[in-house]
């Protein structure tokens, strides 16, 4: 067994299925592991560290730097850290790299590539819609951006790949790595 932490981090459009998927790989690795699993989870977050917080780049930054700062001190003493924030700007990501990284912690990158259409047809909250019309403002994909990663560790569909299938090569890369 590893030592050192790890930081996954699940980038992604809002209904790509990131959340699902971190709860589904959470519950792999509490099945086969003996480690202790922090899940920062998106509404909680949200909540507990982040109110206040809005969905301007500024905001968004902010966000997505609290979540990799307190991932990484969980990595730090040998924790795995699970989030699953949009996190839309490449630079933020690579802050949290660098924090994971700077706390001797493994960082993955699972980026759940759902094309915009099927998150936008899924549509589970009804945001894209209200986005479409104008009803929120700098909504990721439609009126504000997201940086695809080009450094993703895992580049999952889940338009096209099972859940099980997803977890699977997620589990299989923490294999690889030898990180579980
Ligand atoms: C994107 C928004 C927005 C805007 C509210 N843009 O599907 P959801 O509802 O449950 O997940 C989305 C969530 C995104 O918050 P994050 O903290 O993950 O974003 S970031 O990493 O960019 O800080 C969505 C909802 O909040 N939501 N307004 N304008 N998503």
């Amino acid at each position: 067994l590893h030592r050192r932490g790890t930081v996954l981090l699940f980038t992604g459009l809002s209904g790509s299925g990131k959340s699902t998927l971190a709860r589904a790989v959470v519950e792999r690795v509490l099945e086969r592991t003996a480690r202790s699993v922090t899940v920062l989870d998106g509404d909680v977050v949200r909540t507990m560290l982040s109110s206040g917080l809005g969905f301007s780049r500024p905001d968004r930054e902010l966000n997505v730097r609290r979540i990799g700062w307190v991932a990484a001190e969980v990595a730090r003493h040998g924790g795995t850290a699970v989030c699953a924030p949009i996190a839309p700007y490449a630079a933020v990501r690579a802050e949290v790299r660098a924090m994971a990284e700077a706390a001797g912690a493994a960082y993955v990158l699972v980026h759940v590539a759902t094309p915009l259409e099927v998150c936008e047809a899924r549509d589970r909250k009804g945001l894209y819609a209200r986005a479409r019309a104008g009803e929120i403002p700098e909504f990721t994909g439609i009126s504000d951006p997201y940086d695809v990663p080009e450094d993703a560790d895992v580049r999952v569909d889940t338009s096209e790949l099972p859940l099980g299938e997803a977890v699977d090569r997620v589990w299989a890369h923490l294999v690889e790595r030898g990180l579980v």
